[in-house]
């Protein structure tokens, strides 16, 4: 294998990571310095091989975003909106059901449910719209709401974290998706969402979430004014709080879209910086089973060149996605799954269809 950084000593990294060895935070800085990608390619496709053999994983699922109008306003989401504003959009039941009502029918075994803060509607609202999924499509898997939501919830019914995640649990709630850790340190966080609660927050509710038995994923918002030691500092955050819990199944690097946001300044994220931060997330958080390479926000041929580079799912059909496309995003708003299929198998890899917990469904040998 090659070794051309001079920054760090590779060979040991190398070493470590074939023994299964932790790589510290020192490490993890000193790998976005490596200009040999195919070198950390390597390492992280041996992680991966060893997590997951051959396979490369996707669902078929369906994202419905209740509502764009949020109170948080965070300066690099170009997806919500205040009430007032002329694209505000607010779901309700019978929207919600029509939605959901379609994932049926192109084989979907889960919802995906995500939003702003509304200010004026109740948790019951949220609520209920779980529960009338549920209640019509009694098999579905229903992946819903973020950490923040979950404050958000708490924070105006004054109930406890605890309390508002076994009320949608009792409505329907099957697991948790990973938004809204963007990046957890405070000073980023102070730049880009003041509003938003704060990453010890975060943590703190999948903390709670995972000892109720609810499993969840876990994201990273990169590209934008963040450093890569905040970047690596959140990976350790994260790969902490699973050596606790062991709730997290997947972690899925998120590139910044800059369009219509507050960050219209920003350059978009690089291939190079999308293929290494995939890679170093690989390598970083070694008790994580599954990186996902979300191909809405990494374009195809980025998620699927991401297959050799530590990650071992596209995630999902998607179906009507809101946030990256008000944000510039030009992939499609849904793929086909044996589009999803085809680039997995041109990859070299096992196609497996899973559900959300990682259950397979059919393996297309
Ligand atoms: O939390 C917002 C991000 C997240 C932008 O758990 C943006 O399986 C890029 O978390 N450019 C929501 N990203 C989406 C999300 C997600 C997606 C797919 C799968 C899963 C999962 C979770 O989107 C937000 C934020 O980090 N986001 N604005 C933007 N302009």
């Amino acid at each position: 294998m090659s070794v051309t950084t001079a920054t760090v000593d590779l060979k040991e990294i190398e070493e470590k990571v074939m023994s299964g060895e932790r790589l510290t935070r020192e490490e993890g800085t000193a790998l976005y310095d490596v200009n040999d990608i195919l070198f950390l390619g390597a390492l992280a496709r041996y992680v991966k091989e060893k997590k997951s053999g051959n396979y490369a994983y996707f669902n078929v699922n369906r994202h419905i975003n209740l509502t764009n109008v949020c109170i948080n306003r965070c300066k690099f989401c170009a997806f919500s909106a205040d009430k007032d504003e002329p694209h505000a959009y607010t779901m309700e039941r019978e929207e919600i059901l029509a939605r959901a009502l379609e994932a049926p029918n192109i084989g979907a075994t889960e919802l995906h449910i995500v939003s702003g803060l509304h200010p004026d509607k109740p948790f019951d609202y949220y609520l209920e719209a779980i529960s009338s999924c549920k209640e019509a499509l009694p098999d579905i898997h229903i992946q819903a709401f973020t950490a923040v939501e979950i404050d958000y919830f708490a924070r105006i019914t004054g109930m406890t974290i605890r309390q508002v995640l076994e009320k949608l649990k009792e409505a329907g709630l099957g697991s948790m998706p990973g938004g809204g850790a963007e990046i957890f340190s405070g000073r980023v966080r102070g730049l880009t969402c003041e509003k938003k609660a704060s990453g010890k927050r975060w943590l703190e509710i999948m903390r709670t979430a995972h000892e109720l038995g609810l499993k969840s994923n876990a994201t990273m918002l990169y590209g934008h004014v963040e450093t890569k030691e905040e970047r690596i500092d959140h990976l350790i955050k994260l790969r902490d709080l699973q050596d606790e819990t062991g709730g997290f199944q997947s972690f899925i690097p998120l590139p910044f879209h800059p369009d219509n946001t507050d960050m219209t300044g920003i350059k978009r994220t690089t291939a190079i910086d999308d293929i290494k931060t995939m890679a170093i997330s690989r390598l970083m958080l070694d008790n994580f089973d599954h990186v996902k390479a979300f191909w809405i926000m990494l374009g195809l041929k980025v998620a699927q060149l991401s297959l050799d580079f530590g990650s071992d799912d596209l995630d999902g059909t998607v179906v009507e996605e809101k946030i990256t496309h008000m944000a510039g995003a030009t992939t499609e708003e849904s793929i086909e799954k044996e589009e999803l299929i085809h680039l997995i198998k041109d990859a070299g890899r096992t196609p497996v269809e899973r559900d959300t917990l990682y259950n397979i469904i059919k393996v297309y040998e």
